[in-house]
């Protein structure tokens, strides 16, 4: 491996000043020192996944260059949220003050216990593909093979509205 690496990480937040959490949350990762960011989508307003009794989202994507391997990087972003308040979630897939989730962390496939690269889901959600077409819509998911155009376009036409914040 390199040391420098390309990574892809989905930013959210649907509680207090959703903007400012992801804002702060993009900025923390930055100070924790070797990694910078390269490039960040629009952000916008995401409708509830998965448990859907919740506010809408905010929702965006950054790419970061980074000499922290992923696990290093995992943790960084573990205190990064702790520092922004997040708790222990109650609910699975429910309210947070920030979320971020590694998407890609260069070409690498991992499947460990702390730590699952390329996210897991990602492919099925509008509010992590369509920021991350803003990005690069050619990268290349490392397992399905399919560029990120791809995988938007096979979302369902209908499901999880995504607004783009003026
Ligand atoms: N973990 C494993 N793989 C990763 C990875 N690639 N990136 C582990 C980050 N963490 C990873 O994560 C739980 C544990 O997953 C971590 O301790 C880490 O060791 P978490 O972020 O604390 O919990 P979570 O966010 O509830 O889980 P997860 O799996 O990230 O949830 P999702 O799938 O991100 O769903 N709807 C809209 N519109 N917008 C959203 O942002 N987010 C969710 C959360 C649901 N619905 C949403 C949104
Ligand atoms: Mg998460």
């Amino acid at each position: 491996m390199s040391d420098r690496h390309i990574v892809y990480i989905s930013v959210g937040s649907n509680l207090g000043d959703r903007l400012q959490n992801c804002r702060q949350g993009i900025i923390a990762l930055t100070r924790c020192g070797g990694s910078r960011i390269l490039a960040q989508s629009r952000i916008y307003m995401t409708e509830p996944v998965d448990y859907e009794d919740q506010d809408w989202f905010i929702n965006m994507a950054v790419k970061l260059e980074t000499t922290k391997d992923p696990f290093e990087l995992l943790d960084t972003i573990k205190s990064v949220q702790r520092a922004a308040g997040r708790k222990r979630d109650k609910i699975r897939f429910g309210p947070r003050v920030l979320d971020l989730d590694i998407i890609f962390f260069d070409d690498l496939v991992l499947d460990s216990d702390r730590l699952v690269v390329p996210h897991p889901r990602m492919h099925q959600r509008r509010f992590v593909l369509k920021p991350i077409c803003d990005i690069d819509p050619t990268i290349i998911h490392p397992i399905f093979k399919k560029d990120m155009q791809s995988l938007l376009d096979g979302l369902g036409k209908d499901e999880q509205r995504v607004i783009e914040y003026q």
